[in-house]
C-alpha cells in the first residue's frame, strides 16, 4: 500500500475483532492494525489513520463479540443511567453525582462535571456534579499516575466528597476496567447501596476487566465487575463498556477511551438535563440523535484533514528541531488544550516545555476545587499572561503557535493575542469554530486568517434541532481530535514512535509496568520471566538483583522507576545484545536510536521493521511523505 495515498480496507477496520488476534490482550491494549506502519508515515497518511481509528468509534456491531457505542444494550443502559440522573436533577437535596477517573479520564471528569454544573448555574439550579482525580487537582494538568494504584485512596477520597449525602451516583470511569483507585471505590458503593449507586464506564468487555491481585484487597477490578454485573440485573448497577476498538498508539486512552468517554457521559447528563427541565423525557430517540451528531462531529472535523496535516507538519518540525508547540485557547477548548498538553509527558516522555497549553483567564476560568496552583512550579503556569511573561520572549519562527478559540469567545481579544505573537513568530495558527450564520466577528476573524499561517476554521449549522449546548459540546469534541491529531502526528513524525508502540513509556505505574514487560516480549521475543528482569535490573541500576528487589511489589517497582529515565529502551538493549547495564546506557548515551545502539554492540539478533529512529533523533531529513 503506498504511504502517500493511504486508504484501509474493510478487513483492516475490523481485524482486531478476530478472537484470534493478539488474544491475551483487552481491545484497550490491543495494537490498531490499521497504523502498524504509522512510524513511517507521512504527516497526510498519519492523520488518515487517525480518522480510521476515530471511525471504528461508530462502527456497528457486527457479531455478538463486542458491543459498540450504538448497540441497543448500550443505548438501553445510556438511558437508564440518564434516568438516575434526572432522580438526582429533580430532587437535588442532599444528592449528588460524582464523575471519577485517573489520568485523562479523571481531566475528563473535571471537564463534563464543570460543563455540566455552568448549565445548572444558568437554569439558577445549584450544582449537582463533582469530580475526583487520582493525584487531586495537580494530576489535571500533569501525570500523577501513582495513586491510581491505590485503590484506598480512591475509597478515601470518594468518602470525602460525599459526606452527609444521602444519596450519590457514582459513575467511575477506567477506560481499561483497569485502575485500582477507581476499583476501590466501586467496591466501596457496593458495600453502602443504601447510598451508592456504582456506574462504570470503560471500553473493554467485562470479562477483558483486570484481574491484578490488589494491595490490602480482596478484590479485584474484575471481581467488582462481575459484583456489578449481577446487580445490573436489578438495576442495582451500570456497565456502559462498548468497545471502540484498539488506540492508535498502543495503550494510549487519552485518544478514542477519552474522546468516548465524553461522548458518552454528555450524552447521559443532557438526556437527563432535558427530562428534568425542558419536558423531554428521557427516550431512545433523542439518545441515538445525540450519538449521531458525534458521530458528524468526526466528519466534519476530518473534512479538514489538510489544514490538519498542516497542523501536524508544523508541529512535528517544531519539536523535531527541539522548539515548542504552544495551545493559546478561549472557553472550554482552552480546557482541551490543556488537557492534550498534560498528557504528551506520560504518553511520549515529552517536556512540560515541547507542548504547553494557557487559558484565557488562567485559574479564574478553570475554577477547579482547589484554586490557583501556579506556586507548584512553572508548568502551572497556565493564564495566556503567564504565556506572554514565560514563553512570549523566548519564541522564533521554529515555535509552533495555535490561536483556538469560537467565534463566541472575545474575538477582539484573539486579535490582541495573534499580533504579539505574530511579531516573534510567523509560524501561527487558528482553529476556530463558528456556527453557519454568524458573521458578528467577520473583520476581526479576517484579520486573524491574515495573521495566521494556517487557519483551520470549522462551520457548523445551527438548525432549530441542535441546542447552543450541543454545539458547544460538538466544538469540544472536535477541538480533542484536532488537538490529540497534533501532538501524537507531531510525536510520531519526531520519532517516538516503534511500529505503533510507545516504546521508551514511562514505567510510572503498574498497568504501564506490565504494558513496558509486554512490550519488550514482543520487540524481544524473549519470555516474559527474562523481559522483567531485564526491567527490575534497569529499574533498580543493578546488574544483578537482589532478594529484596525481586521480592517486592509492582507498587516498589514502579516507585523507583519514576526516577529513572529510558528504563524500556535500555532493557531492550540488554535483552538483544545480551551487554551490561552500563554498557547499554553508554550506547544509548553515544546513539539514542535503540536499533543503532544495538547494531553498535555487534548484535545481529534485532532486525527492526521500521527505518524510521525509534528514539529521541529527529527524523532523517531525506526522509519526505514517509518515504526515506
Ligand atoms: C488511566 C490512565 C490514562 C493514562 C495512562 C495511565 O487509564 O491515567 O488516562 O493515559 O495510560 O492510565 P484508565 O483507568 O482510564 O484506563
Amino acid at each position: 500500500m503506498a504511504k502517500s495515498d493511504w486508504t484501509c480496507s474493510l478487513s483492516a477496520i475490523c481485524e482486531w475483532e478476530s478472537p484470534d488476534y493478539e488474544p491475551s490482550l483487552p481491545v484497550s491494549e490491543k495494537s490498531n492494525p490499521l497504523t502498524r506502519d504509522i512510524d513511517r508515515a507521512s504527516a497526510n497518511s498519519i492523520v488518515k489513520m487517525l480518522q480510521a481509528c476515530d471511525a471504528q468509534m461508530f462502527q456497528e456491531e457486527t457479531g455478538s463479540t463486542y458491543h459498540k457505542l450504538l448497540s441497543d444494550q448500550v443505548v438501553t443502559t445510556l438511558m437508564e443511567v440518564a434516568k438516575r440522573v434526572e432522580l438526582v436533577l429533580k430532587d437535588p437535596e442532599d444528592s449528588l453525582v460524582i464523575l471519577s477517573g485517573c489520568g485523562t479520564s479523571g481531566r475528563l471528569a473535571f471537564l463534563i462535571t464543570s460543563g455540566f454544573n455552568r448549565a445548572l448555574r444558568q437554569l439558577n439550579q445549584s450544582p449537582v456534579y463533582s469530580y475526583i482525580i487520582a493525584g487531586g487537582d495537580r494530576a489535571l494538568l500533569s501525570s500523577q499516575e501513582a495513586p491510581e494504584d491505590d485503590p484506598k485512596l480512591g475509597m478515601l477520597s470518594l468518602k470525602k466528597v460525599c459526606e452527609g449525602k444521602k444519596r450519590v451516583l457514582f459513575i467511575g470511569i477506567s477506560c481499561g476496567l483497569s485502575a485500582p483507585f477507581v476499583a476501590g471505590q466501586l467496591d466501596f458503593c457496593l458495600q453502602h447501596p443504601e447510598v451508592y449507586t456504582p456506574v462504570l464506564v470503560g471500553f473493554n468487555p467485562a470479562h477483558q476487566a483486570r484481574d491484578e491481585p490488589l494491595p490490602g484487597c480482596t478484590f479485584t477490578f474484575l471481581s467488582v465487575v462481575q459484583r456489578m454485573q449481577e446487580l445490573a440485573k436489578s438495576h442495582q448497577a451500570f456497565l456502559i463498556n462498548p468497545a471502540v476498538g484498539p488506540e492508535a498508539i498502543s495503550g494510549s486512552s487519552r485518544m478514542k477511551g477519552g474522546s468516548a468517554t465524553k461522548i458518552l457521559l454528555e450524552v447521559v447528563l443532557s438526556a437527563a438535563h432535558a427530562a428534568a427541565f425542558s419536558h423531554t423525557p428521557v427516550a431512545c430517540n433523542g439518545i441515538l440523535l445525540h450519538l449521531r451528531a458525534y458521530e458528524k462531529t468526526l466528519d466534519l472535523t476530518y473534512a479538514q484533514s489538510e489544514i490538519i496535516t498542516d497542523l501536524v507538519e508544523a508541529a512535528g518540525e517544531s519539536l523535531r528541531c527541539g522548539r515548542r508547540v504552544c495551545y493559546l485557547g478561549w472557553g472550554s477548548l482552552a480546557l482541551l488544550g490543556l488537557i492534550d498538553a498534560s498528557e504528551c509527558n506520560p504518553t511520549f516522555g515529552a517536556d512540560f516545555e515541547d507542548v504547553r497549553g494557557f487559558v484565557s483567564g488562567g485559574y479564574r476560568e478553570l475554577n477547579n476545587k482547589e484554586g490557583p496552583l501556579t506556586a507548584l512550579g512553572p508548568e502551572f503556569c497556565i493564564a495566556h499572561e503567564d504565556f506572554l511573561h514565560q514563553v512570549l520572549p523566548r519564541l522564533t519562527d521554529k515555535d509552533t503557535v495555535l490561536l483556538i478559540y469560537t467565534h463566541s469567545d472575545d474575538v477582539g481579544k484573539v486579535v490582541d493575542l495573534a499580533r504579539r505573537v505574530r511579531e516573534k513568530t510567523a509560524n501561527l495558527h487558528a482553529v476556530y469554530h463558528q456556527t453557519d450564520e454568524d458573521t458578528s466577528a467577520a473583520l476581526q476573524q479576517d484579520e486573524i486568517s491574515r495573521l495566521c499561517l494556517s487557519t483551520l476554521k470549522i462551520a457548523w449549522l445551527q438548525g432549530a434541532s441542535v441546542s447552543a449546548s450541543l454545539l458547544h459540546m460538538q466544538w469540544e469534541l472536535s477541538t480533542k481530535l484536532v488537538l490529540n491529531a497534533v501532538s501524537t502526528g507531531a510525536h510520531v513524525l519526531k520519532g517516538k514512535i516503534y511500529q505503533n508502540h510507545m516504546i521508551d513509556v514511562q514505567v510510572t505505574n503498574s498497568k504501564l509496568y506490565r504494558r513496558a514487560t509486554r512490550l519488550l516480549q514482543k520487540l524481544s521475543g524473549r519470555p516474559e520471566s527474562q523481559c522483567e528482569e531485564a526491567l527490575l535490573k534497569t529499574i533498580y541500576g543493578a546488574n544483578k538483583l537482589t532478594l529484596d528487589m525481586t521480592t517486592s511489589d509492582v507498587i516498589t517497582h514502579t516507585c523507583t522507576a519514576v526516577t529513572r529515565t529510558k528504563v524500556v529502551p535500555l532493557a531492550l538493549v540488554c535483552l538483544l545484545t545480551g551487554c551490561s547495564l552500563r554498557e547499554a546506557e553508554s550506547h544509548l548515551e553515544r546513539q539514542p536510536v535503540v536499533r543503532e545502539a544495538v547494531e553498535f554492540s555487534g548484535s545481529k539478533s534485532f532486525r527492526p521493521m521500521c527505518p524510521r529512529d525509534v528514539l529521541d533523533v529527529p527524523m532523517a531529513t531525506t526522509q519526505i511523505n514517509g518515504q526515506p
